[in-house]
């Protein structure tokens, strides 16, 4: 439960400042700052702090008391030394994709660290129909360095169980195992499905008892597998993004798991940016470029993870018993069926559960908004039960082509 220390409370815009003038090294005795609270995520207050004279910035996240999407998830403030220390982390790991870490300060519960003002957030850019080349490139790089690196295979296997302790996240994950894996696949009070959308949910997701055994198998992956430290939350609202760089925040939801995870996490919302522009923009050929573009990322995101693991496992697995003919292939399949059933989970969760995305709510039009979630629903139930047979990027994109 929360356990707040004494002497915590939550800034003001004001206090904000005057936390950075009395505690952080960063700007200048009597500089002229301003702040601004940003924050637009379901958790978390962000402050962003400007000399108005140099321009130098920073910022300044502070875990609350409860979650501000709703006070009925009291989640702990221990989420923000997470965040602190896996970030360091990443940022020795994937060097360049995770912003630098200033300080973490256990007590008021917030750190400081790089503002990434020059970046806009993915989910934000894909609304405006944006597209960024590198994309791809950087997700599967990131994700390979990130997973690879803190799994059984290239650690000790005590360290391993270490950085397991130091990431054991238990309210954050218990968020996870109720809004994705349980929620979503029952009539649960809390769910928040669209009219137009209820009775393709009534009657091909809550009355399915064989989506819902697999939601259970699925579930207890996710409890019990302590695979690769994940990032736990990898959507497109966590990615910061600029024609050339792409950085990802947030990591609050981190601990150790199944290492498909953020994978397919982060294909889903891929997928959820193709439903939004499917249905938002008129002009066929304008349409057609940007599909083409999220088809090819989706595609390129999973092959170029799959080549750049085999690359990193032959140059870094330490394991003895991983380099046994056949245990790569074993390995690298384990993945991609675990990413196929994360993607279902995500794509039928923020249709149906209480945590929505604004690609499919920003669908005016009702009509389209139903057409939409339910093709997002329809892909989700076959990611879910035939997870098995998604091994390529080409078989993810052949399914939202099928679908
Ligand atoms: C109570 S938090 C709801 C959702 O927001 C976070 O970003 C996670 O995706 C979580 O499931
Ligand atoms: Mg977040």
């Amino acid at each position: 439960m929360t356990n707040f220390t004494v002497g915590y409370f939550t800034m003001t815009e004001k206090e904000a400042i005057e936390y950075a003038n009395s505690n952080l090294d960063f700007f200048q005795p009597g500089a002229n700052l301003t702040c601004k609270e940003i924050g637009d995520g379901n958790l978390n207050y962000v402050f962003r702090i400007v000399d108005q004279q140099t321009g130098q910035s920073l910022i300044i996240k502070q875990a609350g008391p409860v979650a501000r999407i709703s006070d009925e998830f009291k989640v702990s403030p221990d989420r923000n030394r997470i965040e602190s220390e896996i970030l360091r982390l990443q940022g020795e790991l994937a060097p360049g994709f995770v912003p630098e870490v200033y300080h973490y300060d256990p007590v008021m519960n917030c750190c400081a660290m790089e503002d990434l003002s020059d970046f806009e957030i993915l989910r934000t850019a894909f609304s405006a129909h944006k597209t960024f080349p590198n994309l791809a490139e950087h997700l599967s790089t990131f994700l390979v360095k990130t997973l690879l690196q803190t799994s059984d295979l290239v650690l000790g296997h005590k360290e391993k169980k270490e950085l397991v302790k130091t990431f054991t996240n238990p309210e954050l994950c218990e968020i996870t195992e109720d809004l994705v894996y349980t929620e979503p696949f029952y009539d649960c009070p809390r769910n928040d499905v669209f009219l137009g959308t209820r009775s393709y949910v009534e009657k091909e997701i809550w009355n399915d008892p064989h989506l819902a055994l697999e939601t259970a198998k699925l579930k207890f992956d996710f409890l019990t597998n302590t695979q690769s430290l994940l990032h736990g939350d990898f959507h497109t609202g966590s990615i910061f993004v600029t024609e050339e760089e792409t950085k990802i925040i947030d990591p609050e939801f981190a601990f150790y798991g199944p290492a498909g995870y953020d994978l397919g996490n982060v294909v889903a919302n891929l997928i959820f940016a193709y439903v939004n522009g499917n249905s938002e923009i008129e002009d066929p050929e304008k349409r057609e470029n940007y599909l083409g573009y999220l088809q090819s990322t989706i595609k390129k995101t999973i092959d170029l993870f799959k080549e750049k693991f085999v690359i990193d496992y032959k140059d870094k697995v330490t394991e003895k018993v991983a380099s046994y003919d056949g245990f790569l292939e074993h390995y690298l399949n384990g993945i991609l069926s675990d990413a196929a059933a994360v993607t279902g989970l995500e794509l039928c969760r923020r249709v149906i559960g209480i945590a929505h995305v604004k690609d499919l709510t920003d669908i005016t039009d009702p009509v389209r908004r139903a057409e939409a979630e339910i093709f997002c629903l329809k892909l989700g139930k076959s990611f879910i039960l035939n997870r098995g047979n998604f091994q390529s990027g080409s078989d993810f994109t052949e399914a939202i082509n099928n679908n």
